[in-house]
């Protein structure tokens, strides 16, 4: 790889709850390695996704959605948040830009200009936006807050104007060498895709209450038989209740999120998976300094 005039470096995802960051992450690598689902706070954690082609390196940092902390948890996701922000060559904000402007998207803005990095601002779900002329306003009003380097509308959805959203992201990067191997994606183990598959899937078949409550360990990943890699995850809720609804009516809501895990994980391993899932209560584990450990949401 010719170092000269190839550039390299880290950018942030960040953005409120729902933006669309984890469904462009995915988009980017080409390969599901972060959860999506339209429920609010569905990323907890830092997940890097890296792209390379012949004009550079970027290393995608996606983030948990800005919100206000409630328990333990929550403060470690946004604490992600801040550290993303600080350990990143270029910042982009991205928001969705089919709603109107929050308080939220104010608070996200403000961490922006505290940081004082370069950012590119990206408007996304554009497919949602049937008059495009409904974006000027918003443009306005970000480049008035805020130098921004470019202002990018995309739809992550339809992988809509993306490749021109790469080399606007390249042209801010420093120059300099590829940060890690050519064919590497993510710095996410298998054990860990494969608990946050789980977790999509529970977001994306239950309602209001379970997603908050609910956490996937992999507590078991046995590759011993070449034909078929045996995996055994745990999920936490906090209440018995809740366990209950996991499970739903003779077990059928938890053999449904198996199924639907089970497709996901077979796709990214290409092997054959056997995939089984327990429900176990813990109570309060969102305020466990140990258990937020276990499941990976580090301080
Ligand atoms: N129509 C449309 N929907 C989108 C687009 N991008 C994302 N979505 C949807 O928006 C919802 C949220 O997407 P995520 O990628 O999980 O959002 P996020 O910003 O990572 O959210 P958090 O992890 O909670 O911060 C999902 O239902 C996506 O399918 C887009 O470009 N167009
Ligand atoms: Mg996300």
């Amino acid at each position: 790889m010719n170092s000269e005039n190839f550039r390299s470096g880290y950018v942030a995802l960040i953005g409120r709850p729902n933006a669309g960051k984890s469904t462009l992450l995915n988009y980017l690598v080409g390969e599901k390695i972060a959860a999506v689902s339209n429920k609010p706070q569905t990323t907890r954690h830092r997940i890097q996704g890296i792209v390379t082609n012949d004009g550079g390196q970027i290393v995608f940092v996606d983030t948990p959605g800005v919100h206000k902390p409630g328990f333990l948890l929550n403060r470690r996701m946004m604490a992600a948040v801040h550290d993303a922000i600080l350990s990143v060559d270029l910042l982009v904000l991205m928001r969705d830009a089919s709603v109107s402007t929050g308080n939220g998207d104010k608070f996200v803005l403000d961490l922006v200009k505290k940081a004082e990095k370069p950012a590119i601002l990206v408007l996304n779900k554009i497919d949602k936006v049937k008059d495009k002329a409904a974006l000027l306003p918003l443009i306005e009003f970000y480049s008035k807050e805020y130098e921004f380097e470019e202002i990018v509308p995309i739809s992550a959805l339809k992988g809509e104007a993306i490749e021109n959203l790469l080399q606007q992201i390249v042209k801010h990067l420093p120059e300099g060498e590829a940060l890690y191997g050519e064919d590497e994606l993510t710095d996410q183990s298998s054990r860990t895709i494969v608990a946050e598959m789980v977790r999509e899937k529970i977001l994306q078949t239950t309602g209001e209450e379970i997603p908050y409550v609910t956490a996937v360990v992999t507590e078991k990943y046995d590759e011993s038989d070449p034909n078929v890699t045996k995996i055994y995850c745990a999920i936490y809720v906090e209440r018995s209740s809740q366990k209950a609804i996991i499970i739903g009516k003779q077990a059928a809501k938890l053999k449904q999120i198996g199924t639907n895990a089970r497709r996901d994980i077979e796709n990214l391993l290409g092997k054959k998976v056997y995939l089984q899932l327990f429900v176990k209560v813990v109570e309060d584990w969102r305020n466990l300094e140990q258990k937020l450990d276990e499941i990976g949401i580090k301080e």
